[in-house]
Order: C-alpha cells, then structure tokens, then sequence
C-alpha cells in the first residue's frame, strides 16, 4: 500500500498510428487508421499509462490528436509540475484550464494506473465494478451497399456481439435499418447513431425507424441541441440517447432535466475522465436512465478501462467495448477476446493490462518526453 500520493516526475507523450482492419466510415468520415495518443508517466513509485480517446482529426469533436498533445505539453503538465497527487486531485489543478476534457482524461487514465498500481488494487474494483464480464455490442459503419453491410452484421452476430448499432447518416438509414433487422430478427437488441447528422426538420423521416423496435437513436442532432434533442424525442417512439452532447455531469443532469435523452452513452474521454464518467453513471442510476459505455477505437490500453468501467452496476445495455480483433490485427495490449458476447474485466492491479512496449515502439510515429520535477539525485 502507497497511501500517500505519488509524485509526479515526467511523461512521454507517444503517438501510435493502428491500422484499423476494415475502414470505418460514419457521418463525419471515414477512418482507415487510428492514430492514437498515449501518455506514458512516470512517477516516484509505480509508471502509468493513459490513452487520450481524441481523434486525429476534430470531426467527431473539436479536440484532436495534435491539439490534445500540444495541451497536455504546454498547459496541463506544467500544472502538475512538482505535484504530488492522485487522480482525484487533478480536478482541482487542471480545472482553471477550460474544455481540452479529453487531453485532461488521458492524464487522469495514467494517474489512475499508476495509483492503482501503488495501492496493489484494479481500476475495476476502485470505480465500483460488481461484474467480471461485460455485455458487448459492435458499431457498424456506413457501406458502399446494403449487402455488404448485412453480411458484416452477420459476421458479428455470428461472432456473439450482443446488440448490433448501425452508422447513419441521410441516404443511409431506413432502408439499411429495414435490411439488417430483416437478417437478424425482432429479438437481436439493434440501435442507430448518426454522430449529429440530422436536424431538427428531419423529425418526420426519423420516425420511420419506429417500426424497427430500435433500442435507441443515438445522437440525431448537433452537439448543442439539448433542447432540440428535447423536441424531437418527443416526436419519436425510438428512444433517444446522447453521446457528443454529454460532455459533463451539469449538461447530463440537464439534458435529463429537458427530457433530451431517455439513455446516455458515457464515454469518460468525453466527459474528462473516469471519475467524473462515474458520477455521470451515478446521477442516471439515480433517475433511472440506463448508460452503457461507449468507444473511441480505443487500443487495448483504453479498452481496459472502458471494460472496467462497464462493470459498473447502472451499465445496463451492451456498451461499444468491442474485442481487439473487430479494431486491430496487432494490439498495444495482449487482445481482448470475446467469451459469449463479452469481455473480462481486468483484475490485475493499475488499468489490469500489459502494454506490449515492443509494439508501442513499433507502431511509434512521434514521441517526447516532458520533465515534470527534477528526477531524485
Ligand atoms: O459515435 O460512438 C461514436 C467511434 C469513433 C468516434 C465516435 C464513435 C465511434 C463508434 C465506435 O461508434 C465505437 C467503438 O467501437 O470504439
Ligand atoms: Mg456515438
């Protein structure tokens, strides 16, 4: 036991470029790798490693790669120069610094790891976790054409996937929605997300996904549409669930206030960190809205996190913590694996993986480091 806070000394600041194993497209572009971040830290006792869910381009939001590094280096790290803390101090260092919630929860994941290792306990067992084994569902991107995308579904029903979510966008949403739950039956739990490509006007169009028993539509409007997510859940039978909007506790409490959302896809990048992911899983088990946990593309280094977290008990519905192999051929951690359509939670002590350093150098496309404190003669 560590019960102290540990000092914070240095940390490198990686970026890794994943082939993905099949292009994702959704309504904001098509991704054919992940160029991914990583913080590696160094501390007076055990290092950690954090992985910032930000993309490489700011089309999903406005953080991206290149953005989150340079804030990281030059704004959140020189904060915490000379500090000793956990992750729960953070908070209070980073928060004169507005927004950046992504470069501030790649921080947080290392902390935590690096805590968590310390005091011999799993980021599972420190957030709250009461399953080992998680319920999976897999996001299906937009496809040149409703056959392929049919067999793709049919390939991860196959493989178990519990809930299958569909990318869409206008020109691709009824008829590829009325193609798969043909294929797969009333009773595979299937939902949309169109990552906010729709407005408030397309009401009536989007009411046409009722008759396919959607478990939820994710996202339909843009990211500052609270009140208008508001309206048009009210004009839908499909529930209506928010991923980009949420970016924090006081939005969710008040998207749930208006009646915007009858679900929330928490994703602790967006929200800062996982900490304040549990507080937003807090408030919906308290109001009863289910939450499941959503994805990044993550690399193993943030799957492991994603899964612990979607241990929790208000995790009701399958999250998008597909297994290694629907992202990568090659994992920065040994692979997730699906056993009956979910994931083990990871035990081990800190984020409960190994990352495999000689594939982080391998994937390696830049590094630097950035001293925190002067290192103990
Ligand atoms: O909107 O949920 C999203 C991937 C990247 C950015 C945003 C989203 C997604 C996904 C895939 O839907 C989630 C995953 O499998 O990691
Ligand atoms: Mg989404």
């Amino acid at each position: 036991m560590t019960p102290h806070p540990l000092r914070l000394l240095a940390a490198d600041l990686i970026q890794v470029e994943l082939p993905l194993v099949t292009p994702f497209r959704t309504s904001f572009g098509t991704q054919t790798v992940r160029r991914a971040l990583l913080v590696h830290l160094y501390t007076d006792g055990p290092d950690g490693w954090g992985e910032c869910v930000a993309m490489e381009e700011p089309l999903y939001s406005s953080e991206y790669v290149a953005g989150a590094e340079a804030v990281i280096a030059g704004h959140l790290l020189p904060r915490l120069a000379g500090r000793k803390t956990d992750a729960a101090g953070l908070a209070l260092l980073l928060g004169a610094v507005r927004g950046h919630r992504m470069a501030k929860a790649a921080i947080e994941m290392a902390v935590l790891d690096a805590e968590l290792r310390a005091q011999e306990r799993s980021l599972a067992s420190h957030l709250g976790a009461v399953r080992d084994l998680v319920d999976c569902g897999v996001s299906v991107g937009i496809m040149d054409s409703i056959p392929e995308l049919v067999d793709a579904v049919r390939g991860y029903v196959d493989a178990g996937y519990r809930r299958i979510k569909l990318k869409i966008e206008p020109g691709w949403d009824v008829e590829p929605v009325r193609a798969v739950r043909a294929a797969i039956g009333p009773s595979t739990p299937l939902q949309v997300d169109a990552n906010a490509a729709y407005t408030l006007a397309d009401a009536g169009h989007l009411a046409r996904l009722d008759e396919f028993d959607l478990l939820l539509i994710e996202q339909p409007l843009s990211e500052e549409q609270i009140a208008a997510h508001a309206a048009l859940a009210r004009q839908l039978i499909t529930p209506v669930c928010l991923d980009e909007s949420i970016v924090s506790l006081e939005v969710c409490a008040e998207a749930l206030d208006l009646g915007a959302c009858a679900v929330v896809n928490i994703k602790p990048g967006r929200v800062g960190g996982y900490l304040e992911a549990v507080r937003i899983h807090d408030l919906c088990r308290e109001r009863g809205i289910p939450v499941w946990c959503g994805g990044m593309l993550e690399t193993g280094i943030g799957r492991a996190a994603n899964v612990a977290l979607a241990a929790l008990p208000g995790f009701t519905l399958p999250g998008d913590t597909s297994a290694s192999d629907r992202y990568y051929r090659l994992d920065l951690t040994p692979p997730f694996v699906l056993e009956d359509g979910r994931l083990r939670v990871p035990a081990g002590h800190g984020l409960g993986v190994e990352v495999l350093r000689e594939v982080v150098d391998e994937l390696t496309v830049s590094r630097r480091t950035c001293r925190l404190a002067p290192l103990p003669s």
